[in-house]
C-alpha cells in the first residue's frame, strides 16, 4: 500500500507501507501509481516526495512474489512514468534503498539520503539483475566502472559513498523526509530537463570492447559458474553501447532468462533460509527464541591459536571486553601481536577504532570470576577440555555461560564436568573466526534455552548467522563432511588424482576442492583425532598398518600415511599438493603423490580405472547429502534450510546451487536415491552410501519441494 498526504501546502507525499522493508508488492506498486496520479492531478501540488514508513525507504521488489503469478502494475513503466512527470519528484531515502527500491529512487528527479542509509543493487545475490531500469540508469548517472562494480557484486554503499559517487544529491543528519520536503519546496519550479537519468548519455569507457572483455573475464573467474554476474556485465554493456530504449529491451531479455532459472531459485532459497534459521526451534517443537538472552558484556577466550585469536577479534569488534588467556608468556605475547594486527587491519577496512583497549591478555584463569561468558578454544583434546571446564566451574560466578569452540566433540561430556551443565553450549566458529559469517550454536541435552538464546544473540551481535544444532559427533557441518572426504579418498584408491577430484568440485562451484581445502586447513588436525580414536594407521595391528577396514567398515588410510611422512599440507609446503615454500599458497600437482598412490594401489591389488567428473560429483556430493538426511532424521538440524545455510556460509558450497539439501531437490530426490543405491551395491562396506530412511520416505511421498520436507520429517519422528 501507499499513503498519500499533502504537506507544507504544495508537496504531495507518498509513503510506501509494507512492513518490514516496504517491498514493492503488487499493492504497493498499485498504490504508487494511484497516488502519483493524485499528486499530478492536484493543481495545489507543485512537487512530490516519496518515502517509506518506519524509517525505511524500500527493500526492492517483493521477493515472495517471484514464486507466484505476478499481478499489479509492472515496475518498469511505473518508474518511467514517474520520471516523465512534469512535477519534480524527490526520493527521501532513510534506512535502505535496495534493488527495486534504489531503481525507484533513480526514477525520481532528486535523491536525499539520511547519513545512516545504505543503498545498493543486490539483485545479483538473488540470481537476478536490476531489471527495473537499474542496469541502464546507474551507469548513466555514475559512469560505467563504478556502476559495473556495484551491480556485479551487489555491494551496499553508505550514504557518504553514495554522495561521493553521485547517486544521491544530498545527505542529511536530520530527518530525511523533512529535508526532502524542504528540498521539494525549493525545486518546485525548477526545470526537469537535466534531471531525467534515462535521457543522459552513457559515458563509454575508453576502448569499450576491451574494457568489457576484461570485466567479463574477471567476473566469470569470481562467479564460479553463477550466471547472474555475467548477465549483469551484459546489461551494463548494453547501457554503454546502445540507446536507452534498446538497453532496456536487453535488460528485460536478460532478466527473463535469469528469472526462471534454477540458480535464481537456489539463491532466493538461500536468502529465505538465512532468515529462517533465526526462528530457531528444535525438531520436537521446543522453541529457544522465546527465551530471553542474558546480557554479555565481558568474555574470556581460552587458547589463542588461530581460532582463539579470531574469536577474540570478533568479540572485541562487537564491543565486548575480552580477557584473552594463554598458558605461557611467549604464546601470550605472540597472540597479542597477532590479535593487535588483526584488529588494526579490520578497523582500517571498516573505518572504525581498532579497540585495542578492549582486550586484556593474561595467563591467570582466576580472571574468569568476573566474566559473563567463556569461550574455550584450545585444541581438540577431550581430557584437556574437561580439565578446563572443571576449573571454570569452580572459578566462574554463578550464571556464567561456558562455551566450547570444539568442531565436533561431545558437548554433554564437557557439561558433565561442571556444576551447571545447563550453562554449557558449543559455539563452533569457522576460520578465520572474525571473518566467516557462520556460527554453529550446539545445544546438549541439558543446555538451557536461555544459554542457547544467549549464544545465538551473541552471534548476531558479532554479525554472524547463527544456526542452532544438536549435539553429535561433528554436529552438522563436520558430520556431513566426513562421508564426503571419505569418498574423495576412495576415489583416489580407485584411480583418481587429487587434481581430478578438486577439478570436478571446483567446476561445480566450490571455492576449493576437497584436497586443496584439506591442505589449507592442515591434515594433521584430523589425523590426531583419528589417532585418539585409535583409527589411524599407527594403531592398526602390526603388519597390517595400511589395512583398508576399520571396525567392519571400509577405511582409507591414505590421509594417515601422508601425515606419517610429515606432509601436513600448506604449512609444511607438502600435502596433497606441493607448495613453493612452507605456507606457500599456490598448489602444484606433485609427482610424489602419483608414485605414492600407485604404490598404495599395488600393495592392495587395486586396479586404477578412469573416472569422470560426474562420478566424482555423485559419489562425493550424494554421500554428503545422504548424511544430511540422516541429520534431519536424527533431529540434529531443525530443517533442510539450516543445513543449507551451514554449507553455503561455512563450507564454500556455491550459493547458486542453494545448499546441499536444496540441490538434492533440484537433481531430483529419486535420482539421488537411485544413484546411492547403485553405489551402495558396488561398495556394500561403505555405510555412508546406504540411502537414509528419510530420503526413501521423501521419494515415496512424491518428492515434495524442500520447504515441505518438515511435514515428512515430523511424520517420521511420530512413527519412531
Ligand atoms: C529486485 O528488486 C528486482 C528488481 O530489480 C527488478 C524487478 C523487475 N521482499 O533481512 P531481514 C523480509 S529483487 C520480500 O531479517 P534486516 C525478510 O524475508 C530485491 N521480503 O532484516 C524478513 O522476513 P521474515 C532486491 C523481504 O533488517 C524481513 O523482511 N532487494 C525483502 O536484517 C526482515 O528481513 C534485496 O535483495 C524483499 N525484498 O535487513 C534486498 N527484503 O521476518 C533484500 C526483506 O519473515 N533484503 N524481506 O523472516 C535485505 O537485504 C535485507 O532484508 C534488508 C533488511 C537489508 C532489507
Amino acid at each position: 500500500m501507499a499513503l498519500y498526504t499533502r504537506v507544507s501546502g504544495s508537496v504531495g507525499m507518498i509513503t510506501l507501507q509494507n512492513p518490514p522493508v516496504n517491498a514493492l508488492s503488487a499493492a504497493v506498486r498499485q498504490g504508487i501509481v494511484d497516488m502519483m496520479d493524485k499528486a499530478l492531478g492536484d493543481p495545489k501540488v507543485k512537487s512530490v516526495v516519496i518515502c517509506g514508513q518506519n524509517g525505511r525507504f524500500c527493500g526492492g521488489a517483493d521477493i515472495r512474489e517471484f514464486s507466484g503469478n505476478m499481478t499489479g502494475p509492472p515496475l518498469v513503466p511505473m518508474i518511467h512514468s514517474m520520471e516523465s512527470a512534469a512535477k519534480p519528484v524527490v526520493a527521501a531515502i532513510e534506512g535502505i534503498a535496495l534493488g527495486g527500491g534504489l531503481e525507484l529512487a533513480l526514477g525520481c528527479h532528486y535523491r536525499i539520503a539520511h547519513s545512516k542509509a545504505r543503498l545498493g543493487l543486490p539483485e545479483v545475490q538473488l540470481g537476478l539483475l536490476p531489471a527495473a531500469g537499474g542496469s541502464q540508469r546507474l551507469p548513466r548517472l555514475i559512469g560505467v566502472p563504478a556502476a559495473l562494480e556495484l551491480i556485479t557484486t551487489g555491494r551496499h554503499v553508505t550514504a557518504a559513498e553514495a554522495l561521493q559517487l553521485g547517486i544521491v544529491d544530498e545527505v542529511t543528519e536530520q530527518n530525511a523526509v523533512d529535508a526532502a520536503v524542504k528540498f521539494a519546496l525549493r525545486v518546485a519550479d525548477a526545470s526537469l530537463d537535466a534531471r531525467r537519468i534515462s535521457t543522459f548519455p552513457c559515458p563509454r569507457p575508453p576502448a569499450t570492447d576491451a574494457f568489457f572483455e576484461r570485466a567479463m573475464q574477471q567476473v566469470r573467474q569470481n562467479a564460479r559458474g553463477a550466471v547472474a554476474p555475467v548477465a549483469c556485465v551484459q546489461a551494463v554493456r548494453a547501457a554503454a553501447t546502445l540507446p536507452y530504449a534498446q538497453g532496456m529491451e536487453r535488460e528485460k531479455e536478460l532478466m527473463a532468462t535469469l528469472f526462471t532459472s534454477g540458480q535464481a531459485r537456489a539463491q532466493q532459497h538461500c536468502f529465505f533460509a538465512q532468515r529462517a534459521v533465526n526462528r530457531w526451534s528444535m525438531p520436537n517443537g521446543a522453541r529457544w527464541d522465546t527465551s530471553k538472552p542474558r546480557p554479555v558484556r565481558k568474555a574470556m577466550v581460552i587458547g589463542l591459536g588461530t581460532m582463539g585469536r579470531g574469536i577474540t577479534v570478533a568479540l572485541a569488534q562487537a564491543g565486548l571486553s575480552v580477557v584473552a588467556l594463554e598458558t605461557t608468556e611467549k604464546q601470550l605475547m605472540e597472540a597479542k601481536q597477532a590479535v593487535s594486527g588483526m584488529l588494526e587491519r579490520t578497523a582500517k577496512r571498516r573505518a572504525v577504532a581498532p579497540g585495542f583497549d578492549k582486550v586484556r591478555y593474561s595467563r591467570d584463569m582466576r580472571l574468569a570470576a568476573d566474566v559473563d561468558l567463556v569461550i574455550e578454544a584450545v585444541f581438540e583434546d577431550m581430557p584437556l577440555k574437561k580439565k578446563i571446564f572443571q576449573q571454570l566451574s569452580s572459578v566462574c560466578k554463578p550464571g556464567t555461560l561456558l562455551c566450547t569452540n570444539t568442531s565436533g566433540l561431545d558437548i554433554d561430556q564437557l557439561a558433565s564436568q561442571t556444576r551447571n551443565p545447563e550453562l554449557v553450549v558449543g559455539m563452533h566458529f569457522f576460520a578465520p573466526a572474525h571473518v566467516m559469517k557462520l556460527l554453529e550454536v550446539v545445544y546438549g541435552p541439558r543446555s538451557s534455552p536461555t544459554a542457547v538464546a544467549t549464544a545465538m544473540q551473541l552471534g548476531k551481535q558479532m554479525g554472524k548467522v547463527s544456526v542452532a544444532v544438536g549435539n553429535c559427533r561433528g554436529f552438522v557441518g563436520n558430520r556431513m563432511l566426513k562421508p564426503y572426504l571419505e569418498q574423495a579418498f576412495f576415489l583416489l584408491e580407485e584411480g583418481a588424482t587429487p587434481e581430478l577430484v578438486d577439478g570436478a568440485l571446483e567446476e561445480f562451484g566450490f571455492a576449493m576442492g576437497v584436497f586443496r581445502m584439506s591442505d589449507l586447513s592442515g591434515l594433521d588436525v584430523a589425523w590426531r583425532i583419528r589417532k585418539a580414536d585409535e583409527l589411524a594407521v599407527t594403531d592398526a595391528p602390526a603388519g597390517q598398518s595400511t589395512a583398508r577396514s576399520r571396525q567392519g567398515r571400509r577405511y582409507s588410510p591414505l590421509g594417515d600415511l601422508l601425515c606419517e611422512q610429515g606432509r601436513f599440507g600448506q604449512k609444511t609446503g607438502l600435502g596433497w599438493y606441493r607448495y613453493d615454500e612452507p605456507a606457500g599458497r599456490v598448489a602444484k600437482p606433485d609427482p610424489w603423490i602419483q608414485d605414492f598412490l600407485e604404490r598404495y594401489r599395488a600393495q592392495h591389488a587395486l586396479v586404477a580405472r578412469r573416472m569422470d567428473h560426474q562420478e566424482v560429483l555423485e559419489r562425493c556430493l550424494y554421500s554428503l547429502i545422504n548424511e544430511g538426511f540422516r541429520i534431519l532424521e536424527d533431529g540434529i538440524a531443525a530443517g533442510p534450510e539450516d543445513i543449507d545455510v551451514i554449507y553455503v556460509l561455512g563450507y564454500g558450497w556455491p550459493r547458486h546451487r542453494g545448499g546441499p539439501m536444496f540441490y538434492a531437490g533440484m537433481v531430483g530426490l529419486a535420482r539421488v536415491l537411485e544413484r546411492l543405491e547403485h553405489f551402495h551395491r558396488e561398495h556394500p562396506d561403505v555405510p555412508g552410501l546406504q540411502p537414509s530412511n528419510l530420503l526413501r520416505k521423501l521419494v515415496a511421498s512424491g518428492s515434495p519441494p524442500v520447504h515441505r520436507w518438515k511435514e515428512v520429517i515430523k511424520k517420521l519422528h511420530s512413527q519412531l
